[in-house]
């Protein structure tokens, strides 16, 4: 499936599945006189009001003055199999943890078709309300979010709520259960630092210098503002990260979120320019267990989507460490002690033909 999917391919499976007629509650509760079929009966069905929920909401982390948790209310695209976020639909002030978030019944307008059943899906994030309005607004941090996803399915009488646990990325059916057990946050941990080195294993190459060089300049994109780019005397090597990447090096990823992919590399100066060029003979890429080695700075999130994907995939506000799974997949996060013992090779990596 494409990446650019990152929130639910697999909505409608599960949706269909809670479809069925046997997972439905009664139609008509408040019809119990079924004996009674006199033609003009002037019993009328009581139908019971669509419901709101509430719901414990816990964190691994403090809660404070200004955070806030919010729930979107979205909208499912049967086009592009994806959800659209339509508006933050209730915010409730956090000072401490657990907080009781209480989800006012959705109108007619709130609910929407979610594939085969209609419904409301919402996704859970706890931000810092820095103007202090009550609501997210353009900038303010995402501090925490989970795949915990309040669900009111819409039975055409009162309602059910269901907590899907969403599978953001991948494709598997996620869990579900009524909506009685508390959603749990993940915080963020930002790594705004990151120390990273290893050795060269080049055979007779010899390369003259070491770089950081990013994905999208590798494939020839001009890039400005190399974090490291310097003439190489042999022996091991090591490298700090200390400060964010220029912000020209930070694109849009195949995951639909904004990360600057760094990669060392070790190479000739062919054309004698004293700087890495496309042209210049790269003899050493990082490899770690095997899987091509790269960097990605991960800015603070500030909208739920890139949020999402951060919790999804497991990047941490700031530098870190990945090993590449393959073009299609999303690099995996690895322990930082493995990034200090990389192997700069040519040949040494499966897959790094693919950069
Ligand atoms: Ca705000
Ligand atoms: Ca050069």
């Amino acid at each position: 499936m494409s990446r650019s999917i990152v929130v639910l391919a697999v909505l409608g499976l599960t949706l269909t599945a809670c479809g069925k007629s046997e997972d439905k509650p009664a139609k008509d509760p408040g019809t119990t006189d079924t004996e009674d079929t006199d033609i003009g009966d002037t019993d009328v069905p009581t139908i019971p009001e669509r419901a709101g929920a509430s719901v414990a909401v816990n964190c691994d982390c403090s809660g404070g003055p200004d955070l806030r948790v919010g729930l979107m209310l979205t909208e499912y695209d049967a086009e592009t199999d994806d959800v659209v976020y339509v508006r933050e639909y209730t915010s409730t002030a956090a000072p401490s943890f657990p907080v009781d978030v209480a989800i006012p019944a959705p109108e007619d307008d709130d609910i929407s078709s979610l594939d085969e059943f209609s419904g409301a899906l919402f996704l859970v994030y706890l931000y810092e309300d820095l103007d202090g309005d009550g609501v997210h607004g353009t900038g303010e941090p995402m501090v925490a979010t989970t795949a915990s996803s309040p669900t009111f399915l819409d039975d055409g009488v009162s309602g059910l709520w269901v907590l899907l646990e969403l599978d953001l990325i991948g494709d598997e059916d996620p869990g579900q259960g009524l909506l009685f057990s508390g959603i749990d946050l993940t915080a963020f941990s930002p790594t705004p630092t990151l120390d990273f080195g290893g050795t060269l294993d080049v055979g007779a190459d010899t390369p003259e210098r070491l770089a950081i060089a990013s994905l999208a300049g590798l494939a020839g994109t001009p890039m400005t503002g190399r974090l490291h780019d310097d003439v190489y005397t042999g022996g091991p090597f090591a490298f700090n990260l200390d400060a964010p990447p220029d912000p020209s090096r930070i694109t849009e990823s195949e995951l639909t979120t904004e990360v600057a992919y760094e990669v060392p590399i070790a190479y000739i100066d062919t054309d004698g320019s004293g700087a890495y060029d496309v042209d210049d003979e790269v003899v050493g890429w990082g490899c770690t267990d095997d899987r091509p080695f790269g960097l990605i700075y991960f800015p603070q999130p500030v909208t739920l989507q890139a949020a999402l994907v951060g919790y999804a995939v497991g990047y941490q506000p700031g530098w870190n460490p990945v090993a590449a799974v393959g073009l299609e997949e999303a690099p995996e996060v690895i322990d930082p002690a493995a990034a200090q013992s990389l192997v700069l090779s040519a040949t040494a990596c499966p897959g790094v033909d693919d950069y």
